[in-house]
């Protein structure tokens, strides 16, 4: 029986964590629906179990956590926008998905989950670095779903003794990041468009700042926080992040640099349910965790800008082997 169950497993970030297991030789069972999730992202991943399916499902949810010791629930339909337009499709597929998993590890007897939280959470409250004894102010149906999820998952390490982590991502980019939706992250968007020589579009002015986390960042805070002792980090929400931000002016300069973009940019209007900043405070992922962020921005950024180099400029649009 696996050891490792990754929901969201053929998503880029839980393709990573997958990765990463399995590069230390774990057992690892991975599911996914494929709602957002890429079958050419499971490439390199063959050793992985995996589960078409859907976490809405509880008969599913009893199957993939089997036999498990330890979550990462990265799967959610990420996207404040995608909210905004749906917000019943936003909460089944973050919130019921989180809560039909949390009743099937409990009957499973799983030992820990780590959750996927968002920076989102924090909303407008304009102070600057968002530090976890912040309340919480959620401004989009994405941001309150996810947000729902971490209460849930607290509220079952509190009565049920689930030990249980919550990771809240900032921003999280690099490659296998899917660029080719309306509603992907940023970087990838802008990644596939300027490497390709076609005009990014900035929603509002460009001011707007993002503490941008690369991969491998968060995919080292995940192993940090299976491996945590539980008295420590059971029940905590701790943000993973560089603690640096960026703003979307800055971003494309340097992707000028490392496309050699030379094209317009187009300013389009805002995006409802969109933050103005932020950035975190890391300082409990370091305490709690002994988590540094391994690679920033501008590295992060030339390592993504490679990948998709060699993945958009091929005909399929697939991702490939590294
Ligand atoms: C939120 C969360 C993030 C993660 C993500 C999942 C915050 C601060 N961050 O990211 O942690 O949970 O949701 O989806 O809440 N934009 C453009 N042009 C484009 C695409 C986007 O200008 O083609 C802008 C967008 O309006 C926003 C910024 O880029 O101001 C970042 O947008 P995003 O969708 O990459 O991520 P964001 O901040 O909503």
């Amino acid at each position: 029986m696996p050891t490792f169950l990754i929901t969201g497993a053929a998503g880029f970030i839980g393709r990573s964590i997958a990765a990463a297991l399995l590069a230390r030789d774990e057992s690892v069972r991975g599911v996914d629906n494929f709602i957002t999730g890429k079958a050419a992202n499971l490439a390199g991943l063959e050793r992985m179990q995996f589960l078409d399916g859907d976490l809405t499902d509880p008969v599913l949810c009893e199957r993939a956590c089997a036999g498990v010791d330890t979550i990462y629930h990265q799967a959610a339909l990420a996207s404040v926008t995608r909210s905004v337009e749906d917000p019943l499709g936003t909460n089944r597929n973050c919130l019921d998905a989180t809560l039909n998993l949390l009743v099937a590890a409990r009957a499973a007897g799983v030992r820990r989950i780590i959750y996927a939280g968002s920076s989102s959470a924090y909303g407008e409250n304009l102070v600057l670095p968002k530090h976890e004894a912040m309340l919480p102010d959620p401004i989009s149906p994405y941001a309150a779903a996810k947000l729902a999820g971490e209460y849930y998952i607290r509220a079952f390490a509190h009565v049920y003794g689930l030990e249980a982590v919550v990771l809240r991502y900032f921003n999280v980019f690099g490659p296998y990041q899917d660029p080719a939706s309306q509603y992907s992250g940023v970087l990838a968007i802008f990644c596939q468009k300027m490497v390709r020589g076609e005009e990014p579009t900035i929603y509002g002015d460009g001011q707007q700042s993002r503490d941008f986390t690369y991969i491998d960042n968060v995919v080292h805070a995940n192993l940090l926080a299976a491996a945590a002792p539980a008295l420590r980090v059971s029940g905590k929400a701790i943000n993973v992040a560089v603690g640096v931000r960026i703003s979307l002016n800055e971003v494309v300069e340097i992707l000028r640099d490392l496309t050699a973009y030379n094209g317009r940019v187009v300013y389009g209007p805002p995006r409802q349910g969109d933050i103005q900043d932020s950035q975190a405070d890391i300082r409990l992922a370091r305490e709690l965790l002994g988590y540094e962020p391994m690679v920033d921005f501008r590295e992060g950024l030339r390592r993504t800008v490679e990948w998709y180099r060699r993945t958009v400029l091929q005909p399929s649009n697939q991702a490939v082997l590294i």
